[in-house]
């Protein structure tokens, strides 16, 4: 393959006595591919001088969004860990016991508390937790294959982040989720004669300036925008693109599905889809048909609290353009009913005939990273098998060989079906972040023998539990990948090209290449190197690290990306035309879902947090309680610490609606207790009109790095923590092991504050 600099600058130079390194910054999975390019300005002494935007980058162009203007601040920041610690496991919750190690002390202590515990429980009794993992989500299996364990844990509830639309794209298309053609494959990207600009997007459950104001998605949508490009926007609140929609559907939280199917009854009742495609590239339409017709208009309007007219509108304006894209978030992952949505979604997607169109839809392809399999596919059979969560949860757990994360809790909890003694953070702070039922997370941790922690910050999750720490670089700080969104649509790759040292810090693949080496010399014979372990788990071997960190971004063109890949072979493996499905073609009818004991056919249920089923806590908690849209500020518990971004927004939100305000006597600006059955926390109100009356929405991932560390304070984990009203279990997750209700709670607000233990 040939690779051609061609966006002007090398990437690396000397200016004013400053090294100038171009480069890309990372950010995690949901909003991919590849956030900012910049430019680091790092003096004689190695210290970085200066941050600006690289102009050079085909999508950001120069632009920044707030946390890369911040990047000084982060890593010169005075609370950065920057060397490893150990600490007295019966020193717990201390934060003044740790004691500063070297690496060779820290990977010692590793190496022998693994060998202790593997040969008395089995690799399976040290977990991974996984949550956004940054370097493209795409490092999330490595740690746990270097302890040769097959549980890597995402501790999300039914890994309510992305894993839901995967495996549905997987069950339904035969390949990785589909996103909006934005044209950033192509040099010229939207003037390139192939590409044709969407009359239409249907933005579902996304808010993709505040999510990826980093990357494609959010410089994409607005460049679309400008072009002509209208939206239909189906989201709970009022946000500024909403704003700018031809239609905004306010539905009530986890009520899309219903919305969905009625949508795609609408487009087939009315005739408004494109026969051909689904003729000659659909499976079950006619069960798919009869289904959706369960769900008229009339009945969803009724259960999303929008009026049919509304969606009669909205579903012909969208299925009359031409082309048209579907644009879908987490919104569509945070619900028990994600898998039947994901069903609905994708026949929205089908129906038009623009999956994989210029400027439609585009599925992720067989010649993508696809699966990247080093070091699961060094595991042993058996040890597969007795992968937590497996026999309740087979369809996530064999499909993306990790372990689930309430089976894990129950293990922790109660030695069943086999004791957990061990485990490894590894882009995780669950307690403030992505576990739902923070504190039982919390107390399970600390029954375990050896917790590691590997993070940039003392967070309250590796506080509470940790017995040593492992110091993070951040992504100026070292070589790297940034991959983009999982799979195989890939527009574009960029390099993370290393221009400082802070501290002893070391990245992720440093370290896992390090302690593999240690403990599994035999795997890691073929990895003589850092850079070959680059290419092997960030790039399946497909491009060298050299080449693309010269090049900086490497826009994919026609190596990877091409149009209507299923009518030219290059969408499955094998090469034949159509999809990589049982059917071959695109399943309305999901035979896999059927497979593994689920519906092959949309439907809707209520949720189990919903008033509807809590029918009698309606009274007790009547508003309806959506959690974690994103803000620009913060990247989940990321960024508290940062002054510049904690003076735009300082203080965790809870967006209530006026009128709903006034009858609790709250006023904008005050602390207001948000509680349910299971928790309570404590957020200031803001009164806005965005929100629909009747619900509340609340911010994510809070804790308070200036508060004490100690126990039981931990940075003040329990004082504006929104998942302590949120439950795990099987109850609360969808049948599959997808989808949770992150994003579907209900909860009463009131004046006043909980303190510091909620
Ligand atoms: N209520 C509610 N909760 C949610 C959500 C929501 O919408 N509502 N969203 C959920 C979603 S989608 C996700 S993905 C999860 C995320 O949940 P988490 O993964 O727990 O959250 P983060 O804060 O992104 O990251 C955890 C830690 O990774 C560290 N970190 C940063 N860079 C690196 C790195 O390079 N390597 C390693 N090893 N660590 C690093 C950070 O400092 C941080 O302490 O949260 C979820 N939690
Ligand atoms: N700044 C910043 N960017 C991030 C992150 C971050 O923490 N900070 N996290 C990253 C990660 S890991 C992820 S997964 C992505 C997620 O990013 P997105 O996919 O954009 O998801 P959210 O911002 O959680 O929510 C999107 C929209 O869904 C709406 N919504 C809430 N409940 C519902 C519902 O029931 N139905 C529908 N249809 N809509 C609903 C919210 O009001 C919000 O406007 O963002 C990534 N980017
Ligand atoms: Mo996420």
């Amino acid at each position: 393959m040939e690779f051609k600099n061609d966006l002007g600058k090398p990437w690396r130079w000397e200016e004013d006595g400053l090294t100038v390194t171009r480069s890309c910054a990372w950010s995690a999975p949901g909003c991919h591919p590849v956030g900012c390019g910049l430019k680091y300005y790092v003096d004689k002494e190695g210290k970085l001088v200066k941050v600006e935007g690289d102009e050079n980058h085909p999508v950001t162009k120069g632009r920044l969004c707030i946390r890369c203007l911040t990047l000084k601040d982060v890593i010169y920041h005075p609370d950065r860990v920057l060397y490893p610690m150990k600490r007295d496991p019966k020193d717990r919750g201390n934060a003044d016991a740790w004691e500063r190690i070297s690496w060779d002390e820290a990977y010692e202590l590793i190496e022998s508390e693994y060998h202790r515990i593997v040969d008395e429980y089995g690799p399976n009794a040290i977990c991974c937790w996984c949550g956004t993992g940054r370097q493209g989500g795409i490092m999330h299996p490595y740690p746990a294959a270097v302890f040769g364990t097959n549980n890597a844990v995402d501790c999300l509830s039914g890994a309510a982040c992305y894993s839901p639309r995967n495996i549905e794209c997987f069950a339904m298309l035969g390949g990785w989720y589909p996103e909006v053609d934005m044209a950033a494959q192509f040099k010229d990207t939207y003037d390139d004669p192939r590409y044709k600009v969407p009359e239409c997007i249907l933005l579902w459950g996304k808010a993709p300036l505040a999510s990826n104001g980093d990357g494609l998605w959010g410089h994409g949508l607005i460049e679309l925008m400008k072009r002509g490009t209208k939206l239909v926007v189906v989201d709970p609140r009022v946000t500024w693109l909403a704003n700018k929609a031809e239609y905004h559907l306010q539905i009530w939280p986890g009520t899309d599905t219903a919305l969905a199917m009625a949508m795609n009854h609408v487009m087939i009742s009315e005739g408004l889809y494109d026969k051909e495609f689904v003729d000659q590239w659909t499976w079950g339409f006619e069960q798919f048909a009869e289904r959706v017709a369960t769900m008229p208009p009339e009945r969803a309007a009724e259960i999303c609290g929008i009026t049919a007219e509304e969606i009669y509108e909205a579903t012909r304006f969208y299925a009359k353009a031409n082309p048209s894209a579907v644009m879908w978030g987490l919104g569509c992952d945070q619900q028990e009913n994600a898998c039947q949505l994901g069903q609905a979604m994708i026949g929205l997607m089908s129906l038009t005939g623009f999956l994989d169109a210029p400027g439609g839809t585009t599925v992720g392809g067989a010649e993508g990273y696809g699966n990247i399999n080093f070091g699961t596919d060094k595991i042993s059979e058996e040890v597969k098998m007795m992968t937590i969560g497996l026999d309740q949860y087979p369809c996530y757990c064999e499909f993306f060989q990790y372990g689930e994360s309430s089976n894990a809790l129950k293990a922790m909890e109660t030695g069943e079906p086999y004791p957990i003694k061990m485990s490894m953070f590894t882009g995780n702070n669950m307690m403030v972040c992505n576990g739902a039922e923070p504190k039982r997370w919390h107390d399970a941790l600390l029954g375990l023998e050896f917790n590691i922690g590997l993070d940039l910050w003392m967070t309250p999750s590796i506080q509470a539990s940790c017995d040593v720490m492992l110091p993070l670089s951040t992504f100026v700080e070292q070589d790297g990948g940034v991959t983009p969104y999982y799979g195989g649509t890939n527009v574009y790759t960029g390099a993370l090209n290393k221009a400082i040292s802070v501290g002893e810090c070391k990245s992720d693949l440093e370290i896992t290449l390090e302690l593999g080496r240690r403990i599994h010399p035999e795997w890691f014979e073929e990895i003589p190197d850092l850079n070959t372990w680059i290419n092997e788990i960030e790039w399946a071997q497909k491009y060298d690290f050299k080449n693309i960190s010269e090049e900086v971004v490497h826009q994919h063109g026609d190596d990877i990306f091409s149009y209507y890949k299923y009518k030219t072979g290059r969408q499955r493996e094998d090469g034949q035309i159509g999809f990589e499905t049982q059917s071959g073609r695109v399943e309305l009818y999901t035979t896999l879902f059927e497979y593994y004991g689920e519906d092959p056919l949309p439907h809707y249920d209520p949720s189990n947090r919903s008033h509807e089923v809590l029918v009698d806590l309606k009274d007790k908690y009547p508003l309806k309680l959506t959690t974690g849209a994103r803000n620009y500020a913060y990247f989940h518990s990321e960024g508290r610490q940062i002054p510049y971004l904690r003076e735009t927004h300082p203080d965790p939100i809870v967006r209530i609606h006026p009128e709903d305000a006034a009858a609790r006597d709250i006023h904008d600006g005050e602390w207001v207790v948000i509680e349910n059955e299971i928790g309570k926390c404590q957020m200031r109100a803001e009164v806005t009109p965005i929100v629909k009356k009747g619900m509340a929405q609340a911010d994510h991932g809070w804790w308070f790095p200036e508060m004490d560390g100690n126990e039981p304070t931990l940075y003040g984990a329990w004082k504006s923590n929104i998942n302590l009203l949120l439950p795990t279990g099987p109850k609360y997750i969808g049948k599959l092991g997808l989808g949770a209700p992150y994003k579907c709670n209900i909860c009463e607000i009131t004046k006043g504050e909980v303190g510091i233990n909620a």
